[in-house]
């Protein structure tokens, strides 16, 4: 499929070099997947260089036996191809007023590929692992790991998942993205798919699975991705799962300059926890909105396309704000939820534009 190719890398906007973190150029973005050049990156910890012939999925903990397979024993399991949207739970930290702690992204951390591997579940049982009647979660350990400030301690990436969420015949553990073994920066040799969820459930470079019978308390698992409003006094503390609804524009770019008369207006849709059901933009503050046409297939865990011809009357500035539904009856919110890290900023987006 889509391979990288030199011409991609200005389809690529820095956001910090080392841990590598960068995010793709939705303006850019054709057609449903992301060449992997393009694809956005967000790494906590230098990339692990791994050889495929000594590396081992080790599988431990509260397990009947433990067991390693290898990378020819995952190629030889049941396949299965999915296309993915993956957002980072960050995307959009750059839009909480005041600024939140972490990476500044924009909108652009978000992609979509098709990935391949084999069902955890297959695995599991091709592995013979029965999980022992204690084990309440598994948990995935990368091999990438760093000194962390705030945890004063040097911590290996880990996240944990709830039993029915990792067995569930959708989450893969994934060993090519559109058509390619996976590349260094994206977990090479294997990483896990959790779909529909925030990117952080996407552990990759992944080590060992644990199986564990209290919740495992890691600092990515209880310290970083939670919402918590201490500022409000409440000590609720929710961690992140499915992806927010949300819709942004691909076309025109913020600042763009549009003919007076009709114009074609594009963007993207995602839920996480639903397909899309709806798009709709608005050209006068949210006082009435225009349904958008939805493009191409439902797939379950995608992005959808979605366009509009707009009929732009005035001349001057305007604001186009574009919100999505998902099946659910999820909507988006007009303002983001402050929330101190940072996380989950799905609110409707103004983009300025110009008829001339
Ligand atoms: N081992 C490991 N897995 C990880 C991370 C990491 O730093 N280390 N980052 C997570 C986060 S926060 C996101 S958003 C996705 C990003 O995946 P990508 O770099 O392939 O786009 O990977 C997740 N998996
Ligand atoms: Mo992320």
């Amino acid at each position: 499929m889509v391979g990288p190719a030199a011409t991609d890398a200005p389809r690529l906007v820095p956001v910090s070099a080392e841990p590598w973190n960068a995010e793709t150029d939705l303006t850019r973005q054709a057609g449903l997947l992301t060449p992997i050049a393009a694809f956005y990156k967000r790494n906590h910890f230098p990339i692990p260089r791994l050889a495929f012939a000594d590396w081992r999925l080790h599988i431990s903990g509260a397990v009947t036996a433990p067991r390693a397979l290898t990378y020819a024993d995952l190629l030889a399991l049941p396949r299965r191809s999915l296309v993915v949207t993956l957002e980072c739970a960050g995307n959009g930290r750059s839009g909480f007023a005041p600024a939140a702690v972490g990476e500044p992204w924009t909108y652009g951390a978000v992609s979509t590929a098709e990935w391949t591997g084999t069902p955890l579940r297959e695995a599991l049982a091709a592995a013979e692992v029965s999980l022992a009647p204690q084990a309440r979660e598994l948990v995935f350990w990368g091999a990438d790991a760093g000194y962390v400030d705030a945890a004063s301690a040097t911590l290996a990436y880990a996240r944990s998942l709830p039993l029915e969420v990792a067995l569930h015949p959708d989450t893969l553990l994934a060993y090519a993205m559109n058509g390619e073994p996976l590349p260094a920066a994206h977990g090479f040799p294997l990483r896990l798919i959790v779909p529909g969820w925030y990117g952080m459930a996407a552990v990759k470079w992944l080590a060992r699975i644990e199986a564990v019978a209290e919740p495992f308390a890691g600092f990515y698992q209880v310290e970083r991705y939670v919402m918590t409003h201490p500022e409000r006094g409440d000590p609720t503390v929710t961690p992140l799962n499915t992806m927010g609804v949300r819709a942004l524009f691909t076309s025109p770019s913020a600042g763009a300059t549009l003919q007076r008369g009709p114009n074609l207006l594009r963007g993207l849709a995602w839920s996480g926890a639903s397909a899309i059901a709806s798009v709709e933009v608005s050209a006068d503050d949210g006082a009435s909105w225009q349904g958008a046409e939805l493009l191409g297939a439902e797939l379950r865990y995608a992005w959808r396309p979605w366009e509009l011809r707009w009929e732009a009357r005035d001349l001057g500035p305007a604001t186009l704000r574009c919100r999505a539904r998902d099946v659910l009856g999820a909507l988006q919110p007009d303002a983001p939820d402050w929330n101190r890290l940072g996380y989950a900023n799905n609110a409707v987006l103004a983009l300025p534009v110009v008829i001339a």
